[in-house]
């Protein structure tokens, strides 16, 4: 099995980050944006990461990948079973896709430095408008580290090189929340070097 990954990604981090917590044994091909390899141009239409490839097929789309990975390797499960838990974390899924997500890549895409400044106080705000969220559960709205997790991370890994830095006051649901996700080996596994050096260096 072979994913392709950018090293620096979110979209990627949260794909590594399931495997890594499956143990799964997997070549990582890391690779940058508008530099992509000829074979992943031609395995993807969308020409994006992460893309998986487990001998004939090739999946594209980090949810697709993590929902594929989680239900072809099912230990440790990374979704609960009841339907409607099940329906609460894909609905967590898509707002954090879309609202925090979509802010990092507005972010990363935004050459004015004003205007990305803004857009670090919204992404700022957003997570901080989550935190009564983080006070329920030890994982989010769960005791077991699940899917929903693989996604948080990657963004609350990734705030100091926004710039963002959270209150301690207001932010320490989050806080405790982020140590404890953190201090995960299978997280620390997930780490590629660029992503070690956003916080460690
Ligand atoms: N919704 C997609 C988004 C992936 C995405 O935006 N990937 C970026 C990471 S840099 C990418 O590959 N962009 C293509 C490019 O920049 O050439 C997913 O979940 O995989």
């Amino acid at each position: 099995m072979t994913l392709f990954s950018s090293p620096t990604d979110a979209w990627s981090h949260r794909t590594r980050i399931v495997l890594a917590e499956k143990g799964i044994a997997i070549d990582i091909v890391n690779v940058e944006p508008g530099r992509f390899p000829e074979d992943l141009l031609d395995l993807n239409p969308y020409h994006s990461v992460p893309t998986l490839v487990d001998r004939d097929l090739v999946l594209y789309d980090s949810r697709v990948i993590m929902e594929y990975l989680d239900e072809r390797f099912p230990h440790p499960p990374l979704m609960p079973v009841d339907p409607v838990t099940r329906a609460h974390f894909r609905l967590a899924l898509y707002r954090i896709e879309r609202d925090w997500y979509g802010l990092v890549d507005q972010i990363e895409r935004e050459q004015d430095k004003k205007q990305a400044a803004k857009l670090k106080k919204i992404l700022r705000d957003t997570v901080l408008q989550s935190v009564d969220l983080f006070k329920l559960k030890p994982y989010f709205l769960s005791d077991e580290f699940s899917l929903v997790d693989a996604t948080i991370a990657p963004i609350l890994w990734r705030l100091p090189r926004y710039e963002v830095d959270l209150p301690r006051d207001q932010a320490q649901p989050i806080l405790r929340y982020a140590s404890l996700v953190f201090s995960r080996p299978a997280f620390r596994e997930s780490l590629s070097e660029a992503e070690q050096e956003m916080r460690l260096a």
